[in-house]
């Protein structure tokens, strides 16, 4: 038994399809997880979605972001919220149920053998990716070659969005100030995390395609994010001290 609380981030745009069924499952795996949407005004009323869920389980939260749009950003104004609220940790997955529910207790109990960090992995032992397209996940592969080594980390799966973080590493790489506003946030906070020393360990997830919605990864915003990943090294290390409350850079609507 644990009394720490934690708190599971899911971004989302246009996941009015999938949100119930993951913010249920989320909700089942562990009767002590509250779980926060965030999500940028999606047309296709996801926000109203989770407002009802909210309605009928305090241990859902809604923040909806008005003006601002981004996977990377919407994790941080998650993160920066988590300690606000006093959360011990954080995990972070997608929405579309490409990350299984079932998981995340196992990050959160790599957390406590004593990890900050813990990334759920496709490229350990026991991982899989389960997506049909063969060129999805060859890019995925050669793509985690290319961000180990421009990095600099061990780490097999540095594109994982699927993370728990103990609040002692969302503050120590001052996480909810990442600079990153789409997906390229994953690095950033890997290198963030490497370079405090964190402790970083992978456990390995097997990563299914969506069934409902699309992605919001276009071609050009991966290869944006890839490129940019090499820049990152060459990048001043950010200073890390005790995180400020609320760090959002636009209206924001915290409606639970
Ligand atoms: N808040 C927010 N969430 C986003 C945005 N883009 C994607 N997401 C969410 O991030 C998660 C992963 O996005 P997805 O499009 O499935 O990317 P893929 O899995 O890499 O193809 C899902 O939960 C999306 O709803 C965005 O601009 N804002
Ligand atoms: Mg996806």
């Amino acid at each position: 038994m644990s009394n720490d609380r934690w708190l599971v981030v899911l971004p989302t745009y246009n996941e009015a399809d999938n949100i119930s069924s993951v913010c249920s499952a989320v909700l089942e795996a562990d009767p002590d997880l509250h779980v926060l949407v965030v999500d940028d005004a999606s047309p296709d009323g996801t926000a109203e979605v989770v407002e009802q869920l909210a309605c009928d389980d305090p241990r859902v939260h809604l923040m909806v972001r008005l003006n601002q749009r981004g996977r990377g950003s919407a994790g941080a104004a998650g993160f920066g919220w988590a300690v606000h609220h006093g959360f011990d940790g954080v995990v972070e997955m997608d929405a579309d149920g490409s990350h299984c529910p079932d998981h995340v207790r196992d990050l959160i109990g790599q957390a406590r053998e004593g990890y900050d960090v813990v990334i759920g992995s496709r490229l350990v032992a026991g991982g899989a990716d389960h997506r049909r397209s063969r060129s999805r996940r060859w890019l995925t592969r050669v793509s985690n070659a290319y961000a180990r080594i421009a990095l600099g980390v061990e780490v097999r799966d540095c594109n994982s969005g699927f993370r728990a973080w103990t609040r002692r590493a969302l503050q120590t790489t001052d996480a909810a100030h990442a600079k990153s506003v789409g997906p390229a946030i994953v690095h950033e906070l890997l290198l963030r995390a490497k370079r405090s020393k964190l402790r970083i360990a992978e456990v390995p997830i097997k990563f299914v395609e969506r069934e409902r919605g699309e992605s919001k990864l276009g071609f050009f915003t991966l290869v944006r994010g890839m490129l940019s990943v090499a820049s990152l090294r060459l990048s001043r290390p950010a200073v890390n001290a005790a995180m400020p409350a609320d760090s959002d850079r636009s209206p924001t609507v915290v409606l639970r």
